[in-house]
């Protein structure tokens, strides 16, 4: 599958398997001995590593496997088939019109350990939520696009997916999506949060949850990060804006639930616990703000 804005040949997967997992996520290096300084760069760490030849994944040229620091299966490569991007196809697209495959969210542990590690490979940090008195980070976004983030670590429970976010053009695709879903009568298993503006990232976003997807966000315009010398933005934990701008408060379950991985044999990760404390910082216990 691919978003209307995509050259590639696909940004997402899905295979029918026992349960629901997710075996690798990718990156494209800007060139083709990027493929081999990863490999290096992995076994140096000493990761476990994979060479895959070209076509392993349809659509892809060699590429590297490895399980990275914070247990995630990833698969770095850049040679690719370009397919026609379907921008102006107006008359083709349906749906909630999805362009591109824009960020994941991993629930991870140690939040700190994972902004290192991101930051090592060259990723920008663009906004963080924080707690200022009890120096403690609970989350943080970054960049390699010049957009708010590629990817973002919410504190919990990990190495996990807590959700993938496609971009549509402009926030009328989202409200067409929920009129969708209304008109369906599936809000009440679909809509998970929102519609709504995000603090962090100001962009406009729904999530959804489907079957046993992973959780889905909807999101659109955020903002430009490409200035040299971009500073990130820090929200205090206790700011009621940083995760819905209007205040409306964030269900239990977008903090709960996260979807697990597989290793490079297919076998399930195991996963670390760590209670996501967030919640009740910020709300309480009984869950009102
Ligand atoms: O909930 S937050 O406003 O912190 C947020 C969550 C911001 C951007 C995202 O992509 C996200 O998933
Ligand atoms: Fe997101
Ligand atoms: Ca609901």
């Amino acid at each position: 599958l691919r978003g209307y804005e995509e050259f590639i040949h696909h940004s997402v997967t899905l295979r029918e398997g026992p349960e629901a997992a997710c075996a690798r996520m990718g990156f494209r290096v800007r060139t083709p001995e990027d493929v081999d300084r990863a490999a290096r760069y992995f076994d140096e760490l000493g990761c476990r590593t994979q060479r895959v030849a070209a076509g392993t994944t349809p659509g892809f040229g060699e590429a590297v496997r490895a399980i990275d620091p914070l247990g995630f299966t990833i698969e770095l490569v850049h040679e690719i088939e370009h397919v026609e991007p379907l921008v102006q196809r107006y008359d083709l697209r349906r749906g909630a019109s999805i362009n591109r495959l824009d960020h994941i969210n991993i629930a991870t542990p140690d939040v700190p350990v994972a902004f290192d590690y991101y930051s090592k490979l060259g990723f920008g940090l663009s906004e963080t939520i924080e707690d200022f008195d009890e120096k403690k980070l609970y989350a943080a976004w970054m960049f390699r696009k010049q957009t708010v983030h590629d990817v973002a670590f919410t504190l919990g429970s990990g190495p996990m997916i807590h959700h993938i976010a496609f971009a549509v053009p402009e926030s009328h695709n989202i409200f067409s999506l929920c009129d969708t879903i209304g008109a369906l009568d599936l809000q009440a298993s679909v809509i998970e949060r929102g519609p709504g503006r995000h603090g962090v990232s100001n962009a406009f976003y729904l999530y959804i949850l489907f079957h046993d997807a992973p959780t889905t966000e909807i999101y659109t315009t955020d903002y430009f990060t490409g200035d040299p010398g971009h500073q990130p933005i820090r929200w205090d934990v206790h700011d009621e804006r940083r995760r819905d701008f209007w205040g409306n408060a964030v269900v239990p379950s977008w903090y709960l639930a996260a979807s697990g991985l597989l290793d490079l044999d297919g076998h399930p990760t195991p996963v670390h616990d760590q209670p996501v404390t967030e919640r009740t910082v910020t709300v309480g216990a009984d869950g009102l703000g």
